[in-house]
């Protein structure tokens, strides 16, 4: 397995479907690492202590945390996995958050505002660079400017990430721009 095969194994794994290897994530996220070694090699999946250590230390978004006492493993957002349930302190956001989307899904927000899909949260960044990266998955990209701090004063609470990423429920339509 290389590194890229093994970080969206681990993100599949660990955000969406554990059970997929027969694995189980507490309520904070935390897999058993010696379990999801042992899982994704009975699954044909040749996952090394070695491998995940350098998935983790090089991941580009830090995407992953080791515990401190090196027995487990999580995704630090981005779960749709039901059995999750991620406690993120609450934050004060700045001013201005963004968004980056795809033009094929505006008519749709315009209605709707932003909403969560599969995830838990909306994801928001506090910069362009990663919010044109990550709406440029989906197509030709638009990047929407969330009027943060408004929606925190009208009383939507906002989480941080370890990683620095925003979360919230949703976005409604009258703080986007
Ligand atoms: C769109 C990746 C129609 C939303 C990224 C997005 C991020 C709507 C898509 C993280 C809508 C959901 C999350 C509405 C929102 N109508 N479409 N009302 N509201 N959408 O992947 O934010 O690399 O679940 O704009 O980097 O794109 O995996 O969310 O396009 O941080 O670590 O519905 O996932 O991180 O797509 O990405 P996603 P996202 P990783």
């Amino acid at each position: 397995m290389n590194h890229t095969t093994a970080s969206k194994f681990l993100s599949y794994v660990l955000r969406h479907q554990p059970e997929s290897i027969g694995l189980r994530l507490d309520v904070e996220g935390w897999a058993n690492i010696a379990e999801l070694i042992d899982g994704a090699v009975q699954h044909g999946k040749p996952l090394t202590l070695e491998l995940i250590h350098t998935v983790v230390a090089s991941n580009d978004k830090k995407r992953f945390a080791i515990s401190p006492d090196g027995i487990s493993i999580r995704a630090v957002q981005g779960h749709s996995t039901a059995t999750v349930d991620r406690t993120f302190p609450e934050m004060t956001p700045p001013e201005i958050l963004y968004h980056g989307t795809a033009t094929r899904f505006m008519d749709s927000i315009n209605v709707q505002g932003l909403i969560p899909g599969q995830r838990q949260y909306v994801h928001l960044s506090d910069n362009i660079d990663t919010a044109t990266q990550v709406g440029k998955r989906y197509g030709q990209v638009v990047i929407l400017q969330i009027a943060a701090r408004r929606m925190y004063e009208q009383g939507f609470k906002f989480f941080q990430a370890e990683n620095g990423v925003w979360l919230v429920d949703r976005v409604p339509v009258e703080f986007l721009n």
